[in-house]
Order: structure tokens, then C-alpha cells, then sequence
């Protein structure tokens, strides 16, 4: 029966649910049977929701469907046939018409049997769980209707006793794509339809325990366990015991369940995530949970677990993964979780929604500190000045606290999660502020927090986004007066007597972020700022392919969306296949809870070396300090420092070996904090904090040597193995090989395309308008260059040029001067721009082209900063060494390619061809002691300018090197401040100097 004029009201009813839902409550591990409904399911997609309904019938032939797994998202199966995701940041992919949607509504059938097993007979009641289904869902069993739900990442159960028979049923689910709950989440991801979290049949036993909540406190070495039991009265006596600590309650009626004290205990925390298996159990029924003794608390503007004062070097996470979506894969997120343990990352936001429940245990289990988000974000009424936001409309009041209801519930007992997050960009309004007074009054165990109560009306932490270093310092500044933002004065005032968190800062995009050491200072000096959440964690590529069957990561557009936000969702630090980007070693670095100050006695390097230990509360038994001396990158000594354990917040000075110091090589010494025993997340050896001391001797670049009978040449001519054409280089040692030209431009970051961001902080910024796009319009990427003059000497070869862009009348001089050094072949180049250029450079530097020959270049070894790119504001991971790497792992394949690759300080360089050395390069300090960097690409930036993703570089035929005399900084203006004006590129009069040599 054609049912067009089926009841579809629903679908805009902002009511979060119809039909038999059960009141939310703990996500337990009990011994009470359970059958996972997870499988191949009969699978139907139509494109509206007005389909008859009669497939939930019990007797329905549904041979002719096809067969789609649960859990996935039906858009990331079946190859396309049931559609594309959809990625959109801030933007409703319909229209803003709330709380309606269009006709044009996905809508898949899902249809599979189960056998109930027979002992389930016993069963008092059965409930089917439901722990994710995007968006709205209606559920049939037998072909009689249980009911429905909304909440995509939250859990639904519904009671379905009366239902199901011992024997075969047949559990049917309509999954509409759109409903008034997609208006409440609106967050930056994909919008990924289908049932993409486990199905579990529940089977409820008399007399069980139907929820438990243990707050296990920590006060003065001390557990204090404050139960809540959910039971009917048959299910008494009820038992709770902790093994571990001998402890053992008896309740024989609801009365008994009150607080106790289990005696000394050791605490949780996110360093040492101590756990205590608890049971509860009835006659019928035994439920496991582990117990972290700890205590939140806000005490002034300091927020405390265990009574000290945490710092969040966190990240927000994002369920993402290439092929499954948000489809949950324990293995995955317990590798992903050690990863980030590895990358010295303490807490996660679980941005912006519940995640899978089994992450809690792996939160609990490898220690974090976790602010659990709601799943709710209504961003998109920002564009209509957020005029019927649903936070502000009572007729939404429901849904929201049916919301906040399900996160708490579920997740209460992880001693992990230490802040209740209401959602995410949702503008303000009552519905919110009932949220937190809901939350406030089911648990006064933990903070609430919301980034979008800016003036601090409902929540309990003040929290902002992205808000620059200087504003950051201003907000933990005590008497500071700058206004804070959306803030009256008072508003203000009250905000600096809580503690604060940057939910989200330093975003991720593209080659980036700079900027994570000058954040993390102001966390040492002001302790009202409590750190943050990177964003984020992960890119949120789809894997796909290109039209010529190359494989990459897709983003937004390339899914033929009517809008998207383009690459926006390719912002974490690491790339969409696990691979940690360079910016994730930088945050390992800025964040290292052990801190290495040397000298600082009066007698300099001979104080030895400080040793902070920056952690919550482990001291620093776990560690052992390494030392290790090199001579240009060549150990020549090591050993270990002798140190007792350091406690937490606390500082002892070691001494330092006698370092022997090399009279003709670099001295430098390298301490590193390195785990003494292997844990569950990385293994013996493995380095958490490292420093570096130079105690190079003084080594004074050679003196320019000048030349005298300068003649006018053509300049094609050798110079040692040298071959020049017109004055520029072509050969060397035969090889062909062709420079310097001047470089001034770098394929965009994304911080360079990004427009965000107060400008006043930087000179360089014009507000509203990207750096990239000045650089274009002053023809940064398409240089001409006209040859002023070329003359020889008796060893020397020098050419003028006047370097310049169509229709700009700025120039910039270059003067190369070549000239025979002993056995070397020096180039010194003279950049000196005109006056006027109006902007920040991205780079000054000049390009040597080496094509493909008989040895085409493939690789580097250098002596300088890596071994992974740096950049002025971002060289914390970076440390000086000897390093090698071929030429592709020289650049990182963000998935929109830009700039990538610049090792700074460099100075020596060999081009490699099969592991050989093909040149060699010295590079030397400029007068002020400067040394350049380098990058070795199979492309120019040019041709990487023009590509929106890797498949779309063009075929390579030759290496470039370019040498930079400086390079522009990162910043984070994607989404953020621009680069911070002491790392910014001003146009200069720069000199480099280099010694080639062929290999
Ligand atoms: C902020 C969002 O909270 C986050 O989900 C993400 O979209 C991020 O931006 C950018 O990637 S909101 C923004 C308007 C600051």
C-alpha cells in the first residue's frame, strides 16, 4: 500500500522519542545474557520517508533487498549505491526551516531474524539497546511497533517483553536520514545516515540490578564509595565487594546503600590510572565495574582532581575513520589512545558527542582526563543570527535534557570523565542553562562546562575557542581590564574567578599549527589558565578514488555535495591514515611533563641540569635520564644521570658529565627522560621529554674573499666542475643542475588561506583577506626576472638581477656571486627588496632545479634541525642531529597539498641518488649567525599550489632544492590567531652563502 499519505509529523516533532524507551541509565558489564544483533541485516534505501511501512511486518518477502552490515553508515557502503556522505561545518545541508525537512529524506529499511534462546524464557523482562543510530529510528519486533528515538550518539533502549517470542522474531528498524534532531547536530563532521553503532538484545533477569552508580572519592589517601543502587525490592540483599581492598557490604534493603569509607586506597589519575574491580551483585544478577578513586573539585579559579591543580594538554576526538565512518573499532581506539599517550596528550574532549561507551573503559583504563560532550550543536542558526535557535525555544526543552539525560546516565561511573560538557555550538539560551541545572543536580561531582555561555551565566569553568596568546594571557591575568569577549565588565570579572580551559585551540589544519610553545607558557605563569584541546586529533578523510583509480583521502566537495565546507575537516594532527603529523611531535615537545633547564647556577652549565617535573601527581620514578654527546651530529660519549625520584611539581638539580668539546664539529648535549619499564601504551625506552644543550666552541665563518677585475661576460663557462649557461649554473660534476632563481613564494598552508583571527596582533594581517591571496596578488608565484649585468673574475662569476611581477612595480635585487674556494665552489647570494613590498613574505629563498639523469636525486642527509620539518613557530620538536630520509618522506601528503618540508638551520646538505651522495652543500651562517633551511620536493611550489589534492600533482621529472634564508611562520589563521609578529616574514635584505661540492 502506497502510504504518501502516511503520518510523517513525526519527523518534525522535536519530541525526542515515541513509543516504549526506557529511562537511560549506566552502560554496564553484567553476567545478565545478552545477543548481539550486530551482523549482515536486510537492507532497503528509499528516498523519502513516505515508503509504506509494511515491511516491519512480521511477514514481509524481503528476499529481493540487499544485505548491509550493522553497524556502518549505508552512505559508506555499497559503493555509492546508496549515496555519498555529506560534509558540512557550520551549514545545514537543507534548509533552515526548523523544525521541518525536506521531502527528499534517505530513508533505509533494515530487517533481520533472531533466535531468542530458550533459557531467555527466564528472563523477566528483554530490552533491545540501541547505541547509535543517525538520525531518527522506529523500531518494530514481530511487526508490532515499539517505538522510536532520536540522539544519534547516544543509547536507546527499548522495552520489548510483550514482543518477542522464544524462538524466531524479526526485528525491523526504519532509519530516517533528516528529522528535527538534525537541527541539534549540526557539528563539523560528515553527516553519515545509518544504524553505526551495536544492536544488543538485553535480557533482564528478576531481581537484578538495573543500574548502579559508584562515586569513588579520594580524600587524604583515603576511598570513599557513595553508591546508588537501582533495584526493585526482590532484588535484595545486594552485595558490593572490592576484592582488591577486602572490602565487602552487604545491603539487605535500599535503606542500607549509603557512603562508606574503604580505607587507604591508592588514587586514580590520568598518570596512574589505578583501577579496583567492584562488584555488585543479587541473587540473579553480577555487575562488574572498576572503580578509580578520585575528587573533582573547583576550588577559587583552580580546578583540582585530588586536590591538585590539572592541566589539560588535551585534544579533541572526533569518531572518525576512512572506511567505517564512525563505526566503532576497539583495536583502533585502544591503538589510538596509547598514540596519544605516547604523544604525551593527558586529556581528550570527546568532541562534540558521547563516544562509543567502550572508550570510557579505555579512558579509564589508560588514563585521561575526559570532558564527555553531549551530542548537540545547532551552529548553523549562527548564520541566521541565531534566530530560532532551539536552545532558546521551550518547545525544544525536552529533547535537550532528554539529551544531557543520556550522556550522563550512560557514562557516570568512568573516573575518567571529570567535566560533563553540554554541546558544542549551540548559541545560549534556557534549554541549556536546564541542562546544566539538571546535571548540577544529578552529579555534584563534576563541573559543567559550555563554551557558548560566554558570560559564564549557567556553567561552572570559563572556556573559550581559539582566543589568541595575548587575549589567552589576559584572561588568567589578575587585574588585567581587557574585556573579554561577549562580556560586560562584571560578566568579565566573574569569569576571572573561575578556572579556564581553551576547549578548542592551535587548529590542526593543513601544515600547522605554530604558536603551541607560547600557549603553553602562559599555563606555567598563570594557573587560573588550565591548558586545552587542540583541534583536533584526526583528519576525517573518506577513502575514495580519483577518476584515474589513485586512492586518497576525500573531503568535503568531493562527494558532488550541493554545500560543504571543503578540506575544514582536515584539521588534526594526524592524517586520516593514523600517520602523526609533524605538528604532533611539536605538542609531544611543548607539553613534556619533565622540564630540563641547564645552567642557571652561577657558574653556568656547571649547575648542571634542573629537572622539573611538571606532572598532576606521579613523581618521576618511572623515568631514567639519558645523556649523550655528539660532534656535528656523531655520538662520541653517553651515559645516564643519577637522580632520585622528582615529585610531582617539584625541581632536582643533577649534574652534568664532563662534556668533551670538539674543536673543529658542533658540541652538543642531549638529556632524555625515557620510560624505565615498558606500560600499556608504549615500551621500555621510550623517550617522554628530551632537551638539548649546545657547547659548540666558536667557529667563525670564513671572511668573504673579495675579488678585484670584474669584466662583462657572457658567462657560459666552467668554474671547477661547475658549468654555467648565460650566468646561471647548468652542470655540476655533470650532473645538470640549474640555479639559483629566486623563491619568495610557498604553496598556501591552510593557515595561509585562512582569513580568522584578530588581525591587530599581527602588523602583517589585513582583516578579512588571506595572506595567500596578497601573495597572489603581488605575484609572489609568477616572478620574471630580467639580467642586469653577468661578469667574470680570474675564479669567480657574478650576475645581477632584477627580479619583479607583472604589473607590479616592486622589485627585488639579486646579486649571485660564484667563486672557486680551494676544493669548493662558493655561491653567496645578495637578496635586497625594493621599498614598498606591502606584506608578509612567505619565504626568501632561491630554487636549484636537478632533472631526472643518470642519477636522478631521491634523497637527503643532512646536519642541521629535524628530522622533521620546522618552521619560526614551530621548532620545539625539532633538535639538531644528522638526519636522512628519502625524498618523498621529505614532504607530508596533507590531504590538500601546500607547503610542507622546510628543515630550518641546516648545515650540511647531501643530494642522495640510491643512497650516494650526488652534491654536497655547506651551508654558512650570515653575519648574524643565521643559517638557512632547506627543502628537496619532487615539485614547486607552484605546481603544488594548484593541486586541491595529491592525486592531482602533476608527473614529476626533476628534484628542487630550495635553500631559504628564513621561511614565514605557521600561526593557526585557518581557524585562529595569524602568526605572531615576531615569527612573521618581513621583507629584508638577506645574504646566503653556500659551498657545493660534488659527491
Ligand atoms: C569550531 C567548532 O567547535 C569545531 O567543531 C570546528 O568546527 C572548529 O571550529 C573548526 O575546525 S567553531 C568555529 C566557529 C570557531
Amino acid at each position: 500500500m502506497p502510504s504518501s499519505s502516511a503520518d510523517l509529523s513525526y519527523l518534525s516533532d522535536p519530541a525526542p522519542a515515541r513509543g516504549a524507551l526506557r529511562a537511560a541509565r549506566s552502560w554496564l558489564h553484567t553476567d545478565a545474557p545478552s545477543l548481539s544483533l550486530n551482523g549482515p541485516w536486510r537492507f532497503r534505501l528509499s528516498a523519502t520517508a513516505s515508503v509504506a511501512e509494511d515491511f516491519a511486518a512480521e511477514v514481509f518477502d524481503d528476499a529481493g533487498w540487499d544485505a548491509i552490515p550493522v553497524p556502518s553508515h549505508w552512505v559508506l557502503q555499497g559503493d555509492g549505491a546508496y549515496g555519498r556522505p555529506i560534509y558540512t561545518n557550520v551549514q545545514y545541508p537543507f534548509p533552515i526551516d526548523p523544525p521541518h525537512v525536506p521531502d527528499e529524506n534517505p530513508t533505509g529499511d533494515y530487517r533481520r531474524r533472531f533466535e531468542l534462546p530458550e533459557r531467555w524464557s527466564r528472563a523477566e523482562r528483554v530490552l533491545l539497546r540501541f547505541d547509535g543510530v543517525e538520525v531518527f529510528f522506529r523500531l518494530w519486533v514481530n511487526g508490532v511497533e515499539i517505538g522510536g528515538a532520536s540522539g544519534s550518539r547516544l543509547t536507546h533502549e527499548f522495552d520489548v517483553t510483550e514482543a518477542v517470542r522464544p524462538g524466531g522474531n524479526v526485528v525491523a528498524v526504519r532509519v530516517h536520514q533528516w528529522s528535527a534532531a538534525s537541527y541539534l547536530e549540526d557539528q563539523d563532521q560528515w553527516w553519515l545516515p545509518g544504524v553505526f553503532r551495536d544492536v544488543t538484545l538485553l535480557a533482564r533477569p528478576a531481581g537484578g540490578v538495573e543500574d548502579v552508580w559508584l562515586r569513588a572519592g579520594f580524600d587524604g589517601g583515603r576511598g570513599r564509595i557513595e553508591p546508588e543502587v537501582t533495584a526493585g525490592p526482590a532484588a535484595f540483599p545486594v552485595t558490593l565487594r572490592v576484592p582488591e581492598l577486602g572490602v565487602e557490604r552487604v545491603w539487605t534493603s535500599p535503606e542500607d546503600v549509603t557512603p562508606f569509607d574503604v580505607g587507604p586506597v591508592e588514587p586514580w589519575s590520568a598518570e596512574q590510572p589505578r583501577l579496583y574491580e567492584v562488584t555488585v551483585a543479587t541473587a540473579a544478577e553480577t555487575v562488574t565495574l572498576r572503580a578509580g578513586f578520585r575528587t573533582v573539585e573547583i576550588r577559587g579559579d583552580r580546578f583540582l582532581v585530588n586536590g591538585r591543580r590539572v592541566v589539560f594538554h588535551g585534544v579533541n576526538r572526533h569518531e572518525t575513520h576512512p572506511e567505517r565512518g564512525r563505526v566503532f573499532d576497539e583495536e583502533h581506539a585502544r591503538e589510538d589512545l596509547a598514540r596519544m599517550k605516547r604523544f604525551n596528550v593527558n586529556a581528550i574532549r570527546t568532541s562534540h558527542y558521547p563516544p562509543h561507551p567502550r572508550l570510557l573503559d579505555l579512558a579509564d583504563e589508560l588514563g585521561f582526563w575526559v570532558v564527555l560532550e553531549c551530542d548537540l550543536e545547532t551552529h548553523g542558526f549562527d548564520a541566521v543570527g541565531w534566530a530560532g535557535n532551539p536552545s532558546d525555544d521551550p518547545r525544544w526543552r525536552e529533547a535537550y535534557l532528554d539529551r544531557v539525560t543520556r550522556t550522563v546516565e550512560r557514562d557516570k561511573n568512568h573516573p575518567s570523565v571529570v567535566i560533563w560538557s553540554l554541546g558544542n555550538e549551540a548559541g545560549t539560551g534556557a534549554n541549556l542553562a536546564a541542562m546544566s541545572a539538571w546535571v548540577h543536580a544529578r552529579d555534584t561531582g563534576r563541573p559543567v562546562h559550555y563554551e557558548g555561555d560566554h558570560a559564564g551565566e549557567y556553567t561552572d569553568v570559563y572556556s573559550r575557542m581559539y582566543s589568541s596568546v595575548l587575549e589567552t594571557e589576559q584572561i588568567g591575568t589578575d587585574g588585567s581590564r581587557a574585556p573579554l569577549l561577549h562580556c560586560t565588565p562584571a560578566q568579565g570579572a566573574r569569569q576571572r574567578t573561575r578556572p579556564f580551559l581553551l576547549c578548542e585551540y592551535a587548529h590542526a589544519m593543513g601544515n600547522g599549527p605554530g604558536a603551541l610553545d607560547q600557549y603553553e607558557a602562559l599555563v606555567d605563569r598563570h594557573p587560573r589558565l588550565h591548558g586545552g584541546f587542540v583541534w583536533e586529533w584526526r583528519d576525517h578523510g573518506i577513502a575514495t578514488t580519483a577518476p584515474d583509480g589513485s586512492p586518497y583521502f576525500g573531503y568535503g566537495g568531493d562527494f558532488g555535495e550541493v554545500v560543504h565546507d571543503g578540506n575544514f575537516v582536515m584539521d588534526g594532527m594526524l592524517l586520516s591514515d593514523d600517520v602523526p603529523t609533524p605538528s604532533l611531535y611539536e605538542f609531544k615537545a611543548v607539553v613534556q611533563p619533565v622540564r630540563f633547564t641547564f645552567g642557571g647556577d652561577a657558574d653556568g652549565d656547571n649547575g648542571g641540569v634542573l629537572i622539573a617535573n611538571l606532572r598532576h601527581s606521579a613523581d618521576t620514578s618511572d623515568l631514567r635520564f639519558l645523556w649523550r654527546v655528539e660532534h656535528d651530529g656523531t655520538p662520541v660519549a653517553s651515559g645516564e644521570l643519577a637522580l632520585p625520584a622528582v615529585a610531582a611539581g617539584g625541581a632536582a638539580r643533577a649534574p652534568l658529565p664532563p662534556v668533551p668539546v670538539a674543536r673543529d664539529a658542533e658540541t652538543w648535549l642531549t638529556v632524555e627522560a625515557v620510560l624505565a619499564a615498558g606500560t600499556a601504551w608504549a615500551q621500555e625506552g621510550h623517550v617522554v621529554a628530551t632537551a638539548q644543550l649546545d657547547r659548540s666552541g666558536p667557529r667563525p665563518a670564513p671572511a668573504v674573499r673579495p675579488r678585484t677585475g670584474w669584466r662583462s661576460d657572457g658567462g657560459t663557462l666552467t668554474l671547477g666542475s661547475a658549468e654555467f649557461d648565460g650566468g646561471t649554473l647548468s652542470a655540476l660534476a655533470g650532473q645538470p643542475f640549474a640555479g639559483p632563481r629566486l623563491e619568495l613564494f610557498r604553496a598556501p598552508t591552510d593557515n595561509d588561506e585562512g582569513v580568522s583571527g584578530a588581525v591587530e596582533e599581527s602588523d602583517a594581517s589585513v582583516a578579512g583577506v588571506s595572506n595567500a591571496a596578497l601573495w597572489r596578488r603581488d605575484g609572489l608565484d609568477r616572478l620574471t626576472t630580467r639580467r642586469l649585468r653577468v661578469e667574470r673574475a680570474a675564479d669567480a662569476l657574478r650576475t645581477l638581477d632584477r627580479v619583479s611581477a607583472a604589473n607590479s612595480a616592486r622589485w627585488v635585487t639579486v646579486e649571485s656571486v660564484w667563486s672557486l674556494e680551494g676544493e669548493e665552489l662558493e655561491l653567496r647570494v645578495e637578496i635586497t627588496p625594493s621599498s614598498g613590498w606591502p606584506t608578509v613574505w612567505p619565504r626568501i629563498g632561491v630554487s636549484f632545479e636537478l632533472p631526472d639523469g643518470a642519477r636522478p636525486v631521491d634523497g637527503a642527509r643532512w646536519f642541521g634541525l629535524g628530522p622533521l620539518e620546522s618552521y619560526p613557530d614551530s621548532l620545539r620538536a625539532a633538535r639538531t642531529g644528522r638526519f636522512s630520509a628519502g625524498i618523498g618522506e621529505l614532504s607530508v601528503p596533507y590531504a590538500r597539498p601546500q607547503e610542507t618540508g622546510h628543515r630550518s638551520q641546516v648545515r650540511e646538505l647531501a643530494l642522495t641518488s640510491a643512497g650516494t651522495e650526488v652534491v654536497r652543500i655547506a651551508a654558512l651562517p650570515d653575519t648574524r649567525g643565521r643559517r638557512p633551511g632547506f627543502t628537496l620536493s619532487r615539485h614547486t611550489p607552484q605546481q603544488i599550489a594548484r593541486a586541491a589534492h595529491p592525486f592531482e600533482l602533476p608527473a614529476s621529472t626533476a628534484a628542487h632544492l630550495i635553500v631559504d634564508a628564513a621561511q614565514h611562520g605557521l600561526g593557526s589563521r585557518a581557524c585562529g590567531p595569524d602568526v605572531w609578529p615576531e615569527f612573521a616574514l618581513r621583507p629584508e635584505a638577506r645574504t646566503l652563502r653556500l659551498r657545493m661540492s660534488a659527491g
